[in-house]
């Protein structure tokens, strides 16, 4: 990473889906020693703590059919205050989840700053559904299409403005488990999807490759990875709440991270959905916090 000053941000909120331990997805990164590990690649690390998430137990759908909309709409907002202060430091933000709907709040933070941000999806999921596609009601299953400005207009315009990112500076990897209204809107929109399917044909090797120079030729004025951990396969991470068979392998991952890395591509960076009730002792923090090693530079050898 060209930043060498550091910021994490833990967002506790489990808001976005109904299974709960996901809130206590920061505290098990920290635990798996996220700022020892960066700081030992030479990087100053400031741990910004934690958003503030209330834990209501009476929560507000607003009349909707979007789970905990009110709770989600505050976490968000919160969050992309704090990712815009750390920006204006200067700083590398690293967001640690909570659930996925947080990536509404950091990408609204991020494009303050970043008018043609590119997106790296790191996902078994599209996260791309809207309220009228959702099968289930979960935010956490929309933020791609919230980011793009599609979905239910409080969470669209967080931030004061709206869309945050353009479809054609969207790529997908990992994806396998996708919505019949998901695959309509990907393929009205055109967005650029590597699926488990051409990982395995390709190779991931060729898959960052090609992921490189389509967002280069996009030019865009960084690049910001939400890498949510059940993309890898559940054997290395089962500590997920949606957990899907047939995924990215532990190394084919630190490739990634390390292909990345050495481009020096990546400007900003979620980890998001390590769910520790669901986890086996703690093995996928370990897995987030090992992939974030490479994602700044760790080496083999
Ligand atoms: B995650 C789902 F229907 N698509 O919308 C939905 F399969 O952030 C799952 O990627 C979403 O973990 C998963 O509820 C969201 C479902
Ligand atoms: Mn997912
Ligand atoms: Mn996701
Ligand atoms: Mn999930």
């Amino acid at each position: 990473m060209r930043n060498r000053e550091v910021s994490i941000i833990g967002v506790p909120s489990d808001y976005g889906q109904l299974r709960r331990g996901v809130d206590m997805g920061p505290s098990a990164i920290r635990y798996a020693d996220v700022v020892e590990r960066l700081e030992n690649l030479g990087y100053e690390i400031k741990d910004e703590g934690d958003i503030l998430v209330k834990k209501e137990t009476a929560t507000s759908q607003l009349g909707t059919n979007l789970k905990n909309l009110k709770e989600v709409i505050e976490v968000c907002t919160k969050l992309s205050i704090k990712v815009q202060e750390v920006l204006e430091d200067g700083r590398f933000p690293l967001v640690l989840g909570g659930d996925h709907s947080i990536a509404i709040g950091t990408l609204a933070g991020l494009t303050t700053k970043y008018k043609n941000l590119g997106v790296i999806w790191y996902d078994a999921h599209a996260d791309i559904n809207t309220p009228e596609t959702s099968p289930s009601g979960n935010i956490h299953g929309m933020p791609l299409a919230v980011s793009l400005g599609l979905g239910d207009d409080r969470l669209v315009t967080i931030g004061g403005f709206a869309p945050k990112i353009k479809p054609e500076n969207i790529v997908i990897i990992g994806a396998r488990s996708v919505d019949p209204g998901e695959r309509e809107l990907i393929k009205k929109l055109g967005i650029k999807v590597y699926s488990m399917h051409e990982v395995d044909r390709l190779g991931m090797t060729k898959v960052i490759e090609d992921t490189i120079s389509y967002l280069n030729k996009r030019q865009v004025d960084g690049v910001h990875l939400s890498l949510d951990l059940d993309g890898i396969d559940p054997l290395y991470t089962p500590g997920v709440g949606t957990p899907v068979p047939g995924g990215i392998t532990y190394r084919e991952s630190h490739l990634a991270m390390e292909m990345l890395e050495e481009e020096g591509f990546i400007t900003s960076a979620e980890f998001v959905e390590v769910n520790p009730i669901l986890d086996e002792r703690n093995k996928t923090a370990d897995v987030a916090v090992a992939l974030m090693g490479s994602l700044f530079g760790e080496k083999l050898v």
